[in-house]
């Protein structure tokens, strides 16, 4: 049966958290696998890396749903309080050939025609957040598709009811992440500084 891992078993998974190469512990608590296989079934979870942690980009646009119910300050503030590091920002009238690409993989699909005229009905806003595990760290904070079955504490989980009109868009993977900041960005148009909290937020 699912169940929530209890805090005693994210102790006991810093066995795990060892670097194999070199016999030393990470500084991060990891999940035993039966205790993350929970936390999945449970949650719908986004995996995380189990060993070494890098640091990612990702892509996350606010889609028009976003902006036109006045959510862009709400939903930007739950990446910014996680601890990500903004590396780009913008607010774009997606052009109809952008939304094709940037929804390729779901080409063909019975939502995709809706999806296009959704995400190009009005302003959207574009962002790179970069840091720890960011892929996964923003999939989780945005939670399911569907608004209705995104659990609370998730964005979408608080914020939305619909499966299109799910405000947020997350990368899924680094290698897509890379892809797609790329469709959204110039690289001039990404800012690097260092964050002045980062030793904290770690
Ligand atoms: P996203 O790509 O926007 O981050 O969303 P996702 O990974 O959670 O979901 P995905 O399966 O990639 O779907 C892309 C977007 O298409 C809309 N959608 N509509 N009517 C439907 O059944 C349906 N399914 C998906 C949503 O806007 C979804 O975010
Ligand atoms: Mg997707």
């Amino acid at each position: 049966m699912n169940r929530i891992p209890a805090t005693g078993e994210l102790r006991r998974g810093g066995s795990l958290a060892r670097n194999p190469r070199s016999g030393k512990s990470n500084r991060v608590d990891v999940l035993t696998p039966s205790a993350h296989h929970n936390l999945e079934q449970n949650f719908r979870v986004f995996p995380l890396h189990r060993e070494i942690s890098p640091m990612q980009q990702t892509l996350i646009l606010l889609k028009p749903d976003a902006v036109q119910r006045r959510l862009v300050g709400a939903i930007t503030g739950r990446f910014e309080s996680k601890g990500l590091r903004l590396a780009g920002l913008k607010l774009v009238h997606t052009p109809r050939d952008l939304a094709e690409k940037h929804y390729a993989v779901h080409k063909g699909k019975p939502f995709y025609e809706s999806l296009l005229t959704f995400l190009t009905s009005g302003p959207t806003v574009a962002m790179v957040w970069e840091g720890r595990e960011a892929v996964a760290v923003c999939r989780n904070l945005m939670g399911m598709t569907d608004g209705g079955k995104a659990a609370p504490g998730t964005i979408r989980g608080d914020l939305a009811l619909s499966v299109q009109n799910n405000l947020v868009h997350g990368s899924d993977s680094p290698e897509n992440a890379a892809i797609e900041i790329a469709l959204w960005f110039k690289s001039e148009e990404l800012v690097k500084y260092t964050i002045t909290d980062a030793s904290w937020v770690g």
